[in-house]
């Protein structure tokens, strides 16, 4: 069943601009409106969108994981609908791609497909469920954190310097800021993305700032012991957010860790290179957007099969791995843990 999944996404992967234009024929002959509603620049995101459903489709299929697809399915229903695309063009949209898979996709794909795409378009039926805000909880510095996002939504770098600062000084616990204000601060910014009340400039403006002040926080990052291990903290090929994983790597680094960092983006072969030349213990890897889990099972086969280096520990994390908490053992890391503080406990555990 699951080399099925994988036929189905390479299939996928290999015919996505026919399968595009078979679901926009498809649609039009429904709606053949569309293109005149849509104008030129709507009619382009239009199309551009198709590709993302079908990105996402395509890594839910290679782990036959309709939890991950379902996840996907909910948040680009509530992110077309805050743009004002009415319900009727996203479920009609959504039945094209059914339609043109059960229709053109070779015979033993087919059932898959089209079960996949039933499980989606049933949560299309659903009233989508309003994301909660992640500031106004009740947890211990949801204060701090609400001036902080309030300043930052204000363009006061200086005053939401300050406030993280002031609270540092006054002997908050760096791990505290980062967890509870600076990663559900962010949390709550991609909320207010996600629901059309903030523009991807913003965006870049909050999380560049949020950067620089946890460069700030290190110079506080004093460990009272220094262990004789090494972690090696990174993000796969391709994948860009990587505030989670540095703040993965600062925990350890607080509890007396070595780490060596190296962010956003790394290409597999050099990040082979850094784990034999660290002689690294462990191996954390990140994934938010689900489309580069599969970078993340390569990187990791490619350990396993290189001598050295193919006892290492691996444990992963990042957005992706929380949409279905079955999906680390299916790619083969040894753990995996939902944010900084229990990472390192099933590092020390
Ligand atoms: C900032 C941001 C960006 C920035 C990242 C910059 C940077 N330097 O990191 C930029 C602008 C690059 C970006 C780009 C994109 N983004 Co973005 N982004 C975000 C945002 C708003 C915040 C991410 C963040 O900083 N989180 C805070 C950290 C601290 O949380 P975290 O990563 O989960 O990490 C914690 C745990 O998961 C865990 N952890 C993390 N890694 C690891 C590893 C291990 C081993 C372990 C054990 C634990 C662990 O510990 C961390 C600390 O506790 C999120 C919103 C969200 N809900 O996540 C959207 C979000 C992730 N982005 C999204 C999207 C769609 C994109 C783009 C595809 C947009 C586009 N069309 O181009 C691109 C993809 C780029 C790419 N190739 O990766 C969507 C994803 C939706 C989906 N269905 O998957 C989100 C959810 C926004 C939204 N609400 O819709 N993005």
């Amino acid at each position: 069943m699951q080399q099925l999944g994988q036929e189905a996404s390479k299939y996928i992967t290999r015919n996505a601009d026919k399968i595009r234009e078979d679901i926009i024929q498809c649609q039009l002959k429904v709606q053949p409106d569309l293109m005149e509603r849509y104008r030129d620049l709507g009619y382009e995101y239009f199309r551009r969108d198709i590709i993302y459903h079908l990105k996402f489709l395509s890594s839910a299929l290679t782990y036959l994981s309709k939890g991950l697809f379902g996840s996907y399915i909910e948040w680009v229903k509530g992110l077309l609908v805050d743009l004002n695309v009415p319900m009727e063009d996203i479920v009609v949209n959504f039945q094209c791609f059914r339609r043109v898979f059960e229709s053109k996709a070779p015979g033993p794909l087919r059932d898959v497909l089209v079960e996949f795409m039933d499980s989606g378009l049933s949560l299309l039926d659903v009233d989508a469920i309003e994301i909660p805000s992640f500031i106004e909880g009740d947890f211990p510095l949801s204060e701090l954190a609400t001036q902080y996002l309030d300043s930052l939504l204000h363009g006061n770098s200086q005053s939401a310097n300050q406030l993280i600062q002031d609270a540092v000084k006054k002997g908050t616990d760096i791990r505290d800021i980062y967890l509870q204000v600076l990663e559900n601060v962010q949390l709550e910014i991609g909320r207010l993305w996600h629901a059309n009340q903030l523009t991807v400039a913003q965006e870049h403006y909050c999380t560049d700032l949020t950067r620089r002040i946890m460069d700030s926080l290190h110079s506080y990052i004093k460990p009272s012991k220094r262990l004789d291990r090494t972690l090696i903290a990174s993000c796969v090929k391709g994948e860009l957010h990587e505030l989670g994983i540095r703040m993965v790597s600062d925990f350890f680094e607080l509890s007396g860790w070595n780490t060596f960092f190296t962010g956003a983006n790394t290409p597999t072969p050099d990040l082979i290179q850094a784990i034999k030349q660290q002689n690294a213990d462990l191996l954390a890897i990140s994934v938010t957007i689900p489309w580069y889990i599969i970078e993340a099972e390569k990187l990791i086969t490619e350990i396993r099969n290189t001598k050295e280096i193919k006892d290492i520990r691996i444990i992963v994390g990042g957005r992706a791995f929380k949409l279905d908490p079955q999906l680390w053992k299916r790619i083969g890391a040894d753990g995996f843990a939902p944010d900084a503080k229990s990472a390192l406990e099933i590092a020390e555990g």
